[in-house]
């Protein structure tokens, strides 16, 4: 069976990782195109490197760890005669952390930093600013967070885009449908006659495209899916 997981930032949020929209979350008293966008980098990139340094030092800080819906996932991942192409808009990196391989980055990764001089893409723990060298050219003033920024194109999106076109089974997990080309990804399966389903607490803009909604905490409905999944498996023999 082929199966397409797209998670969000819900997926994260019971790990401690805050979420963007809404109360509490990351936009909240920030405008977006400030620090998530080409211009807002180009206009204050202290101010855009400050937003993702904290990000990164939370995550790297040891309170930040998977939950019980990035683990079933690794596992599901594991289980033979499952082909699965996990795809994240998030940059953290509690996928793999869980057992994961193979996750694809749609909006890219914090832990990593881009040349914008040599292209090069380096792992980074650290804080980035302007004064930071490039590790492959030695050019100071040029790296900045390797993420997907409104109006970026997001990464590897042709293969993605080919494994929802083989897939059988298309599922959301804590993504609000707000943010292109992810939200789009549900028409694209149901075009290609998957079965799709949504993990969310709370309605979405794209619930309606989905076969099933599930609303819950991912943290107790991902490992309850998967295991019906398996188990369904099992009973056919
Ligand atoms: C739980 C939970 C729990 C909480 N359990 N659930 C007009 C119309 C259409 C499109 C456009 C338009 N104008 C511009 C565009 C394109 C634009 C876009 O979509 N804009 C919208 C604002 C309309 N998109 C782009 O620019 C993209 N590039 C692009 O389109 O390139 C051109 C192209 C052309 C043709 C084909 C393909 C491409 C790039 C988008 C880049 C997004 N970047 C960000 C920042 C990344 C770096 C960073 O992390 O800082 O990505 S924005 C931000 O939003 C981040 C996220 O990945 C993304 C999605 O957010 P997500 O994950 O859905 O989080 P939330 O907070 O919104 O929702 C959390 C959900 O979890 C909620 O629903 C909760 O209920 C739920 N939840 N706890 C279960 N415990």
């Amino acid at each position: 069976m082929k199966i397409v997981v797209l998670t969000g930032a819900g997926i994260s949020a019971e790990s401690g990782v805050p979420t963007f929209r809404g109360a509490g979350g990351l936009w909240e008293g920030q405008r977006i195109e400030d620090v998530a966008s080409p211009r807002g980098f180009a206009r204050d990139p202290e101010r855009v490197h400050q937003f993702y340094n904290g990000r990164r030092a939370l995550l790297t800080g040891g309170t930040i760890q998977p939950n019980a819906a990035h683990l079933a996932l690794a596992r599901l991942g594991r289980t033979r005669g499952i082909e699965l192409t996990l795809v994240t808009q998030n940059i953290d990196d509690l996928h793999e952390r869980a057992g994961s391989d193979d996750v694809r980055h749609l909006h890219g990764e914090l832990l990593k930093a881009r040349c914008t001089a040599c292209g090069a893409v380096n792992p980074w723990r650290e804080d980035l600013s302007r004064a930071s060298i490039c590790p492959a050219c030695g050019g100071i003033d040029c790296l900045r967070p390797h993420v997907v920024w409104f109006g970026e194109l997001p990464f590897g999106l042709e293969e993605v885009a080919a494994a929802i076109g083989r897939a059988d089974r298309f599922v959301a997990i804590g993504t609000s449908g707000r943010v292109y080309p992810a939200a789009a990804f549900v028409a694209w399966a149901r075009e290609a006659g998957a079965r799709t389903l949504e993990i969310n607490l709370e309605e979405c803009p794209c619930s309606g495209d989905f076969h099933e909604s599930r609303r819950g905490r991912a943290g107790d409905l991902v490992p309850e899916w998967v295991e019906e999944l398996l188990s369904a498996r099992k009973d056919r023999g």
